[in-house]
């Protein structure tokens, strides 16, 4: 299987760095296949954790995972890569959390993990400061605590499992818009999930900055909206900016749920001619999108990949075989081209580089 890989770096190196996929995602069984069928996460309804392990109890630890919302596609592939992992290991997998990636509804999930007898706390942290103190509370419990997708603020975990370094999403969303705008000119807008979360902070800041290089000087941001990584306030926030900015050309949207909403409104909206939409999204969401126009570019990570790494840390932290502390490396069976990992700079570990999708290489992925 082929993707494109965002070079490192200058963006302009995507049109040269093809890489194959599963050297650069791992050969891991948990890596998108073509012919590969997602399993359904497990996932708890809203307000009322509730646990369906994946795997029967074995050697293997008992991990919980809280993404930012229960009810996001997103998280359901990266727990079909945790799901794999914790059979491997012999392991359980329990998924719980908000239906709404609202920070004040995760930390009644952390405090409720901290009491229900895991090995370890695996977390996308809807804001990395407000679900901090719960986090310390679970660790001084003795629990592992493994940040993944949005970390949680330093010392709130042992390790934090980022799907790729963060400035090569800021670079790679200014190169879309300016190749998307024509003549890479005219007003650009972002469409963020929740304006408390690390990773889209993070993403947006890199992307100002990388739209300070002279080759950006025609693009204008206009605005950076919230949708919460809710689908109905997405579309709303989409259709706010389409009415505000009748000269919008682009919208950039760092989030799974964004960015699909952005492309059905930029679509039934009758504008995808003169309107883009791109950033980061689910390649199974859109497809459709691709291949009619509307996103004629995005990127993103092997998802799956994800959750299987942060299962793995997870059991390594319960293990004793790693303690978090930069420096030390490890080796995850088919991911990273068989190469260890090494724990770095406040305890992060990268699992590589993301993807470009494109009408050429869209249909060989499957998540
Ligand atoms: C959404 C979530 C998630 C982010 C992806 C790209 O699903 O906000 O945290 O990593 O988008």
């Amino acid at each position: 299987m082929i993707a494109r890989s965002i070079g490192t770096g200058r963006v302009t190196a995507l049109g040269t760095a093809l890489v194959l996929l599963l050297a650069a995602c791992g050969g891991g069984g948990a890596s998108p296949s073509p012919a590969g069928e997602a399993t359904p996460a497990t996932t708890a309804p809203a307000e009322t954790p509730a646990e369906s392990p994946a795997a029967p109890g074995g050697a293997g630890p008992n991990v919980v995972f809280i993404p930012k919302a229960v009810n996001n596609p997103y998280f359901d592939a990266a727990a079909e890569g945790a799901q794999k992992a914790a059979g491997e290991l012999g392991g359980q997998f329990t998924q719980i959390g908000s239906n709404n990636a609202i920070a004040a509804e995760q930390i009644p999930f952390i405090q409720d993990a901290t009491t229900q007898g895991y090995d370890a706390i695996v977390v996308s942290a809807t804001g990395a400061d407000e679900v901090a103190p719960a986090l310390r509370a679970a660790m001084e419990a003795g629990i592992k605590v493994v940040g993944y997708d949005s970390s949680p603020a330093e010392g709130a975990y042992d390790v934090f499992v980022n799907q790729t370094d963060f400035s090569l999403i800021g670079g790679a969303m200014a190169q879309w818009a300016c190749d998307l705008a024509p003549d890479c000119s005219g007003e650009i807008a972002i469409l963020s999930a929740t304006a408390t979360a690390t990773n889209q902070n993070a993403w947006i800041a890199d992307m100002e900055q990388a739209l300070q290089d002279p080759q950006f000087a025609n693009l204008t941001l206009v605005e950076t909206v919230y949708g919460d990584d809710d689908p109905q306030k997405s579309t709303t926030q989409a259709q706010g900016l389409l009415q505000k900015y009748p000269n919008l050309k682009v919208i950039i949207a760092p989030t799974t749920v964004g960015i699909l909403a952005a492309a059905q409104v930029v679509k039934q909206a009758g504008v995808s001619d003169s309107v883009k939409v791109t950033g980061l999204g689910l390649p199974n969401d859109m497809k459709e999108f691709v291949r009619d126009g509307t996103t004629p570019k995005f990127g993103l990570w092997s998802v799956p990949d994800l959750g299987y790494l942060a299962y793995y840390v997870a059991a390594k932290l319960v293990a004793g075989e790693i303690t978090g502390a930069p420096g030390e490396t490890f080796t995850v069976p088919g991911l990273n081209n068989g190469q260890p990992y090494t724990i770095g700079d406040k305890s992060v570990v990268i699992l590589g580089p993301p993807f470009e999708f494109t009408p050429e290489n869209i249909d060989q992925f499957n998540f």
